[in-house]
This record gives structure tokens, C-alpha cells and sequence, in this order.
């Protein structure tokens, strides 16, 4: 059925009087192969490639391609990028004297199948991309795309992990870089749209100003997959490399074409622009496609092919599309068409929906700027008001803790709900009679049928102060009194824990205490820090007014600010944090759970934290009538002598982020 790949892109040449690209596209069904050991279904699957390919075929746009079959790569291609130990445990794999001992070490490894034909994929999937980029950078092509698997961005050094075998983005560039310099290739830009970091390729470049690599992820805070610090945006490469590794770490799912797009018109397009490639390789996962089960994003057709089409200015059109993840089959099968068809230099498709990038986008762009502006000037300057203005409201972002999950989907459907609820509330309904219609009351219910345990690390660790978020009134050392919780009933458990986050103080004054700073915690954890908190079990409902309370919102809020489905999503996936107005405290955290029960906690935002830690708001330490309420929290709750609670606050108080 493959045409054959010499015919056709000899017949390439002129067409409608407009020169055609020569455009690669590498498929090889040996690649196949890989597949689970005994035939457990997964979502990095053969089919992706073949219905890349059919699809490729069916469009017509495969046999106006130079068509390539895939090619091994040699050992010593691989040891470019992967340890020789590595490359012999790859290799080896797929013997028959593994056959026994290969499903172990697959469990050993992180995200990892392996089978017969692991091996032999592997080394095709490195091999072709290697093979599609030297012609691309031999000018043999103009561009390319390698229908490629085992994926490689999360492949390391020595491991494979997030079903990666070999990084195979990174073998072709330490290919042209360091084994083809006759090709002239200086430098390289690798893209990384893959809706997951590329943590191997950023490993293997770290230090090598020769190859920026730029991915876009999402990161929320670490918990996404791969989880961890390396997909942050303070991951800026070091020693030569400096500077020459961006990472934009969304800060929420459903991400789609704006979000993507404005990252490329206010980060890489100008950092592309002034770095002046000689060739770029993109990690072309299409796993932030809409629709797909592990990525939670919605980029459109259109959305990749613009995003393509912008990289086409630069190093003349040399583009090598490496596919990557994606798992929604017919999701990857229209992006890689519309993507050919961009290469194809056909004219664009249709436009897409959602208008504006969220809030937290441009709070993610503009924080990317400014960590990469000393590098690249191109980005020094503020972006205008009157463009971050332009934002879809996120009234409710849950940010899952778990890498991805097949759930997705029906959190789809609860934080649509609650997004659409939150606009129409914001915009003023009217029902069929006419009325405005406020559900005013009925949130109420329904939250104050579960539990939760609100998790205080400030003030509220004193038992009374806390009271008067519920009961309403005003405890010794408060300058104000507080309104209380429409219910009224105490706390039903009062317990003491310890967790792994930092405890800070900062902020000019509080309307409670006056004159000195608030404290926060640390949204992420740390092994080494400890926030002793004080533990009140109370129903969701309470929980919202706590919220509203320390936000300095009004109670009797048509809507809750943390949800059911918020809370459900939390539980089903494990921590998470919520956005959830402008006050200090507006992230929730969750930090477990306790008797099955999830712990909330709230504090600031990540992003408000890298401005704490930068100086840029500084620390400050508590008002002394604050300070002394933490102390007797502290003492009055058992945790500690007033000594020991004195030397936890005042070290908290002084010791620098
Ligand atoms: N809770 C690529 O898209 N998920 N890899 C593991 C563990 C692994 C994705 C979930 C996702 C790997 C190339
Ligand atoms: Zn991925």
C-alpha cells in the first residue's frame, strides 16, 4: 500500500505555479511491534502510528511526500545522548534470554512496557529521526515528519521512563551537532509541545548553549508527569547552557490554541527570532490535543498548525517533526494531517473556539519573561495591560496532583460545569420567568453534608480565634470581629499534624492584627520543612466560609468558592491546589487525608511564593499580638512548650526563603 517514497517526491517539483516543498514523511510498521507483553491495552499503543499514517494516506497529502521507511540507529548514534550501559540494556531486551527476566525489569522502571520487539522499535524510532533530519539538514528535504515509537522526550541518559525507550529528538540533534558538522548545522531549537516536560532532552542539553530547548507542559505545580521542579520556568540551563533551556509550565489543564499561541508569540517566536536556528527539531506529542485521555488540554487542528506555521520562518523551513506522545487516536490523526498539510505549505484550516488564554497563562508568560529576559532582551519588556486583560475567566481551576489520569474526562465535564455556572453568575442570568437567578441558598445543603479538615497554620491554630470564623465574634488580640459561618456547630475533631512545607511570614499589616506580617506556607513541599497545623474537622459549607472570611469576602456568596466537584476531583486524585479569588489566601492546598477525610489548607500562590523567595514582596515578620496568638495556639493545643513554639515562630520569622 506505502507508495513508494522516490516517486513521489521526485513528481513534487511545481504545481500551480508555486514552488512545493519537498516534505519527509517517515513510516515504518516494524515500529509496531513494541507492543504490551501480553496484550494489555495501553494508551501508547501501535495503532497510534498506523492511523497517523492511513490517515496521512487517506487525505492524499502522504503521496505528495518523499516517503521514507525508518532506519536503525547505530550504538554509537545512541551513546551521543545514552550511557553504553543503557544502550546494552535496550538492546538486549528483546532476546530470548530476557524473555523471563524483561517484564521485571519493565516494573522497575518508570512507565515502562517491554516485549519482543521493544528493541528493534526503539532503535527505529532513534534511527529515523536521525535518518529525516539529516536529509533535512543535508537539504535533500525541506522538512519532515517521523511517524515514530517508543516516543523518547522523557528518556534520559540512563533510564527510560514515561514510555520513552531512547530519546530520540535528542540522539538526531547530538547527531548533527556533534558527529555531522560538515552539515553545518551550529545550532539547533527543539520544540517540545508534548503536553508532558521533555525531561531528558532537557537533561542531555542542560549545559550546551548549541541547543536551546523550549517545552511547553503542563506542570501545576509539579504534580503533573513527570512531577517535580525540572519543568519549572526557574529551570534555565546552567554554565554555557544558561539561559538556553525554557520551560512553560501551565499552572492548569484545558489549556488550548490561545494559551499555546500566546506562549509562542510572547516567548519562543522572539527568543527563535534572536537565537536564529540552523534547523529545529519538534517533540511533536500531540497529547494537549483536545480530546486526549492523559493530557486534560484542547489544542485544536488549527491550533498545531499555526503553531507550526509560525516555526516555518525560521531556518529557512527546516523543520523535523518527531512525533511524541498523544492518545486519542483520532485526535493525533487530524493534528499530524493539519501539521503535514502546514508543511505542505497547503493553506491553513479553520479557526477554533475559546478566544482568550486564561489568567494563569499570561501569570505563566509573564513570569517565563522574566526569568529569561536577562538571556534574551527580545523578552525584557512588560507585556501591555490591554493584552493580559484579554483572559477567559477560570473561576475554579483544580490543579490534580496525579500525572494524568483516565478520569480526566469526567473532570472535564464537572469543571465545564462549574466554569460555565461561575460566567453566567458573573454575567446575571435570567430564568424562564424572568428572574434573576441566584441558587442562593442551595450550595449550602449539599456542602454541609461532607466533611473536611481545614488545616490552620497561622492564627487559627488557637482554638478561640478560630471559633470566630464559625461562631462569629472577636477573640483576645483581635482588632475586628468576624461574622461567622451560617452554621454555626463546632468543629466535630480537633488534631495536630506536622507537614513537609515552609512556613513564612509576609505582608505589611493585617486588618486582625495590625501592624507586621501574615503567615503563609509554602504551596509545595519540601522534605526538609516543617508547618505544624492544627487540624478542625468541619463541613464543606464551613470550609467556604472560612475561605470567604479570610478573603475578605462576603459570606453569603451565591456560590461556593471550593465545590463539591472541587473537593471530589481533590479526593479522587490525591493533592491539589484551587484558585480561588484575589485575596492572600487564594490557592487551597490539599495536603492529604485523615480518617479517609481530605486536609485543606490555603495559602498563597505558587507564583506569589517566587515572589516572596525573589524579594520582590518582602517577608516580614508578625505583629507581636500575632506572633503571641500562634505561640498560645501552639501551647494551649499540646503541640508545644511556649519555649519550643517561640524558637518554631521566630525561626519561620527570620530564616530567608
Ligand atoms: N501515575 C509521553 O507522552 N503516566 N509520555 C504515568 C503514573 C506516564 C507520557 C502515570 C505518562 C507518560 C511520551
Ligand atoms: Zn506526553
Amino acid at each position: 500500500m506505502a507508495m513508494s517514497g522516490e516517486s513521489s517526491g521526485k513528481n513534487c517539483g511545481y504545481s500551480d505555479g508555486k514552488s512545493q516543498r519537498k516534505v519527509g514523511l517517515l513510516y515504518d510498521e516494524k515500529m509496531c511491534k513494541h507492543d504490551t507483553p501480553d496484550g494489555e491495552d495501553h494508551p501508547e499503543c501501535p495503532d497510534r502510528i498506523r492511523i497517523i499514517w492511513e490517515t496521512l494516506q487517506l487525505a492524499g497529502v502522504a503521496q505528495r511526500c518523499v516517503v521514507l521507511g525508518g532506519s536503525k540507529a547505530e550504538d554509537k548514534q545512541l551513546q551521543l545522548v545514552h550511557t553504553k550501559d543503557h544502550v546494552n540494556l535496550v538492546k538486549s531486551i528483546s532476546t530470548k534470554k530476557k524473555d523471563i527476566r524483561r517484564n521485571k525489569i519493565a516494573s522497575q522502571l518508570n512507565s515502562i512496557y517491554l516485549n519482543g520487539g521493544s528493541s528493534e522499535a526503539a532503535y527505529l524510532a532513534a534511527g529515523s529521526v536521525v535518518e529525516l533530519a539529516e536529509k533535512v539538514a543535508e537539504g535533500e528535504l525541506d522538512c519532515g515528519f517521523a511517524i515514530v515509537r517508543p516516543p523518547g522526550h522523557h528518556a534520559e541518559a540512563d533510564e527510560a521512563m514515561g514510555f520513552c525507550l531512547f530519546n530520540n529528538v535528542a540522539v538526531a540533534a547530538s547527531y548533527l551537532l556533534n558527529e555531522r558538522p560538515d552539515l553545518g548545522v551550529k545550532k539547533i531549537l527543539i520544540v517540545d509541545w508534548d503536553v508532558h516536560h521533555g525531561n531528558g532532552t532537557q537533561k542531555m542539553f542542560w549545559k550546551d548553549p548549541r541547543v536551546l530547548f523550549f517545552s511547553v507542559h503542563r506542570h501545576e505545580y509539579g504534580s503533573f508527569y513527570p512531577a517535580g521542579d525540572d519543568g519549572y520556568y526557574n529551570m534555565v540551563g546552567e554554565g554555557p547552557g544558561e539561559g538556553f533551556n525554557i520551560n512553560v509550565p501551565w499552572e492548569q489543564g484545558r489549556c488550548g490554541d490561545p494559551d499555546y499561541l500566546a506562549a509562542w508569540d510572547h516567548i519562543l517566536i522572539p527568543v527563535a527570532k534572536e537565537f536564529n536556528p540552523d534547523i529545529i527539531l519538534l517533540s511533536a506529542g500531540f497529547d494537549a490535543a483536545i480530546g486526549d485521555p492523559l493530557g486534560g488540554c484542547r489544542v485544536t487542528p488549527y491550533g498545531y498548525s499555526i503553531m507550526l506555521k509560525k516555526l516555518m520562518e525560521f531556518a529557512q523551513g527546516k523543520i523535523v517533526m518527531a512525533l511524541e506522545g498523544g492518545y486519542n487516536l483520532d485526535s493525533i490523526a487530524k493534528s499530524s494531517l493539519a501539521c503535514v498539510k502546514v508543511l505542505l505549505e497547503d493553506e491553513p484550516i479553520q479557526g477554533s473556539s475559546k478566544a482568550y488564554p486564561f489568567e494563569s497563562t499570561w501569570r505563566v508568560i509573564q513570569a517565563v519573561r522574566k526569568r529569561l529576559c536577562a538571556y534574551w532582551p527580545s523578552l525584557a519588556d512588560e507585556l501591555s495591560w490591554k493584552l493580559i486583560d484579554q483572559k477567559t475567566p477560570t473561576p475554579i481551576i483544580i490543579v490534580s496532583s496525579s500525572s494524568d489520569s483516565e478520569t480526566e474526562d469526567d473532570t472535564h465535564g464537572i469543571v465545564d460545569q462549574m466554569s460555565k455556572l461561575n460566567i453566567e453568575k458573573q454575567e446575571g442570568t435570567l430564568n424562564e420567568n424572568d428572574q434573576v437567578d441566584t441558587a442562593s441558598t442551595s450550595w449550602r445543603a449539599d456542602l454541609a453534608k461532607v466533611d473536611v479538615w481545614y488545616a490552620s497554620y497561622g492564627s487559627n491554630m488557637w482554638k478561640p480565634r478560630f471559633l470566630c470564623y464559625i461562631q462569629g465574634g472577636q477573640a483576645e488580640g483581635m482588632k475586628k470581629a468576624c461574622v461567622g459561618s451560617m452554621d454555626k456547630s463546632p468543629p466535630k475533631g480537633i488534631m495536630w499534624e506536622t507537614f513537609p512545607h515552609r512556613l513564612f511570614f509576609g505582608r505589611e499589616s493585617t486588618a486582625t492584627w495590625g501592624v507586621g506580617g501574615a503567615a503563609f506556607t509554602n504551596p509545595l513541599t519540601n522534605i526538609n520543612d516543617q508547618t505544624h497545623m492544627c487540624i478542625y474537622r468541619i463541613t464543606l459549607e464551613q470550609f467556604n466560609d472560612v475561605l470567604f472570611q479570610e478573603n475578605g469576602l462576603n459570606v453569603d456568596s451565591d456560590f461556593p468558592l471550593f465545590d463539591l466537584a472541587a473537593l471530589q476531583l481533590v479526593e479522587n486524585k490525591g493533592s491539589g491546589s484551587l484558585e480561588a479569588s484575589n485575596g492572600w489566601y487564594n490557592n487551597v492546598v490539599c495536603l492529604g487525608k485523615e480518617l479517609n477525610i481530605p486536609i485543606l489548607t490555603m495559602t498563597c500562590t505558587l507564583s506569589t511564593f517566587e515572589k516572596f523567595k525573589s524579594g520582590e514582596i518582602p517577608l516580614r515578620p508578625p505583629a507581636k499580638a500575632y506572633a503571641d496568638t500562634l505561640v498560645r495556639g501552639l501551647v494551649e493545643g499540646g503541640r508545644f512548650s511556649e519555649e519550643e513554639a517561640e524558637s518554631y515562630i521566630d525561626n519561620a520569622a527570620s530564616k530567608p526563603l
